[in-house]
């Protein structure tokens, strides 16, 4: 099998995770690591890596060529929190970064490519439960809007010069393996850590913020069997809503108590509580289901579980 994987963006939340597992499924040496600066000692020492500025066409290009590049999964992205701070560089980091994998694949430089969409492209106006896989999209956040017209874009490389990209809209993950940084779910990350540490964490979202969330394992499985499916199975050029769960800050709450009874939680909510606010609480993935057999696994109680045990081992 000649595969050859370059991840861009590998020392991020979801790269480091999906690096590490590509590897061990493919072989390390069949996939590159890249970023645009170095990540963590696991990652560095798992396999190659290339320093990487994933708005540089040039710099993108000889590393694809450089190494035979046959799939591209295309992680960096500025994310909701942060880009409503920095609006022209998250415009400019998520835009450019595309548009250079696209023309990539245009040119018939890599046969695949996947590209990550999120809830955020959804907004006010979008039905709250169970948002159907096509609505009403008027997202009201800079990321929502630049995940928006990317998948505009994806959708008409594949239909106009055939480019096979395929997306998944993730909604807030979840690890114990790579802090996130700069989102608005990220509160459901670290509670975790804020738990076991102080037994108290003050929220920047208020009490009743549902949204959807997944524990990353499910987001790398459907990050793969995406990419793995068959050509003529990937119906949706844009981007499939995929679902988890769904919980609010009470509801993860709950689930740490039962491991720490002591644990407290008091709110002051911020600038993100309406950008939680302009998006879905649960979502509709049966289009995913249909059509590529996509199927959650882990609940929020497992997840609490998994969470704090693998947290404890590292705090000790
Ligand atoms: C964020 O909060 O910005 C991200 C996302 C939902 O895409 N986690």
């Amino acid at each position: 099998m000649k595969k050859r994987i370059l991840i861009i963006g590998a020392c991020g939340q979801i790269g480091t995770e999906l690096t590490l597992y590509l590897r061990e499924k493919f072989g390390k040496h069949k996939v590159i690591a890249s970023d645009i600066r170095e990540g963590d000692k696991p990652l560095m020492k798992s396999g190659p890596f290339e320093i990487l500025d994933a708005t540089n066409y040039d710099e993108v290009e000889e590393v694809v060529i450089r190494h035979e590049i046959t799939d591209v999964y295309l992680m960096a992205a500025m994310l909701s929190a942060t880009a409503e701070k920095f609006p022209m560089k998250g415009w400019n980091l998520n835009m450019d970064s595309l548009f250079n994998v696209l023309k990539l694949a245009k040119e018939k430089k890599i046969e695949k490519l996947f590209w990550p969409s999120s809830i955020a492209v959804f907004g006010p106006t979008t039905p709250k439960n169970d948002t159907p896989q096509r609505t009403v999209m008027e997202p009201s956040t800079v990321y929502g809007i630049s995940k928006q017209t990317g998948e505009r874009w994806c959708e008409y490389y594949f239909n106009r010069y055939g480019v096979d990209v395929r997306s998944i809209r993730y909604p807030g993950l979840i690890s114990y393996k790579t802090l996130p940084g700069g989102g608005t779910t990220d509160y459901a990350v670290d509670i975790y850590h804020k738990a076991l540490k102080h037994k108290k964490y003050i929220c920047f979202l208020n009490s009743e913020t549902t949204l959807p969330m997944m524990f990353m394992d499910d987001a790398i499985r459907a990050t793969v069997s995406i990419m793995e499916a068959d050509r003529e199975d990937i119906k949706v050029r844009s981007s499939y809503n995929l679902s988890g769960m769904s919980f609010d800050p009470e509801e993860i709450t709950a689930s740490i108590k039962k491991h720490i009874p002591k644990f407290e939680i008091s709110y002051e909510p911020d600038f993100r509580q309406p950008i939680a606010d302009s998006w879905p609480q649960s979502i509709d993935d049966s289009e995913a289901r249909k059509d590529w057999g996509w199927e959650s696994k882990i609940s929020l109680d497992e997840m609490t579980e998994i969470m704090l045990t693998n947290l404890k081992d590292k705090y000790q």
